[in-house]
């Protein structure tokens, strides 16, 4: 059975094809993306079985999404497909004069159709579900993003019920992942207490700041003192991991020219995430993320190309040559 599940909802991409406005887009390529699935794949590619949880519509776009993700080496024996509602759309403005998104510098502005969604339907339900119970029974790990809960009143319900439902041996990540278009409107404050109640949390320090007002890593252990490790990505300069003493290991991310960022912070998650399951040290698991996350950054769709296990392999044990 998987060691890991991912929960939460993927969307059709359509990727433009030269930078700047939509307004002036020749062509739109179709890619697939979504948080968690993203982090599913980067798992699966890193030898970590994986599963991704989620619904889709009855729809042309549903059916390559699955397929995509399944393709990854993902189980998609959970999925359900939602005869009356249709599957999300994404289309991605590059090069524009939006938000800085995920890790990584250069900027992206993503514009969602996704009200009403397959997806936006999960809910606790979900739990009694025979293929969803099966896999979240088997795993030792749940991973959850701050997307879900700003879906629908239905998907909060479902996070809330999933960060109840604690089991030994399954431990819960928690990726921020901030939406602020998903929250217009909602009170985001909510999320305070989701991200504490899980075991392992991943912000950005500029996420985290324009969420909660607080990215300096210190500050953050205190406001979210309730996950075992903290890890705040300080985008483009270094990831902190911060252990609930507050004894915190600092590692360099690894300087590349972005292509695109989207899905830079779902490859660190996905890099940090198997590194903590095959049980590498702290500075591992940050490496690991960063190599996942430059593979990422430098590739136009939201997943980057990770080099085979073993390659990964000595690329973590690579040190920086001795200049001095
Ligand atoms: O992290 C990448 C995601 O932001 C992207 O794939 C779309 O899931 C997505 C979202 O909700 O923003």
């Amino acid at each position: 059975t998987p060691a890991v599940v991912c929960l939460g909802e993927s969307m059709a991409v359509l990727l433009p094809d030269r930078p700047g406005p939509l307004d002036a887009v020749g062509a739109f390529h179709p890619a697939v993306g979504g948080a968690e699935s993203n982090v599913a794949c980067a798992l699966a590619a890193l030898g970590v079985p994986t599963a991704w949880i989620s619904r889709v519509g009855a729809d042309g776009f549903g059916r390559r999404l699955v397929a995509e993700v399944a393709a990854h080496g993902v189980d998609v024996s959970a999925v359900a497909v939602d005869p009356h509602r249709p599957t999300g759309v994404y289309l991605k403005e590059t090069g524009g004069s939006a938000h800085p998104h995920d890790l990584g510098g250069g900027r992206s502005r993503l514009h969602y159709y996704r009200r009403g969604s397959a997806a936006s339907a999960l809910s606790p339900a979900l739990l009694d579900d025979p293929a969803a119970a099966r896999l979240l029974d088997g795993a030792r790990l749940l991973h959850l993003t701050g997307i879900t809960p700003a879906l629908s009143a239905d998907c909060l319900a479902l996070v809330r019920a999933l960060l109840a439902d604690r089991r030994p041996g399954r431990s819960v990540s928690f990726d921020l992942n901030w939406r602020p278009a998903l929250w217009h409107g909602l009170d985001h404050h909510l999320l305070t207490d989701l991200l504490d109640a899980a075991d392992l949390l991943l912000l950005g320090a500029d996420e985290a700041e324009a969420a909660f007002g607080i990215g300096d890593p210190a500050a953050l252990r205190r406001r979210f003192p309730g996950p075992a490790t903290l890890v705040v990505k300080d985008s483009g300069h270094a990831v902190t991991a911060l252990d609930r003493d507050g004894r915190a290991v600092a590692e360099p991310a690894l300087a590349v020219d972005v292509v695109e960022p989207t899905g830079a912070g779902d490859a660190f998650a996905a890099g940090y995430l198997s590194g903590t399951l095959r049980g590498l040290d702290q500075r591992q698991r940050l490496r690991l993320g960063h190599l996942a996350a430059a593979c990422a950054l430098t590739s136009p769709g939201d997943q980057g190309r990770l080099p085979a296990p073993a390659a990964v392999a000595a690329l973590l044990a690579a040190s920086p040559a001795d200049w001095a």
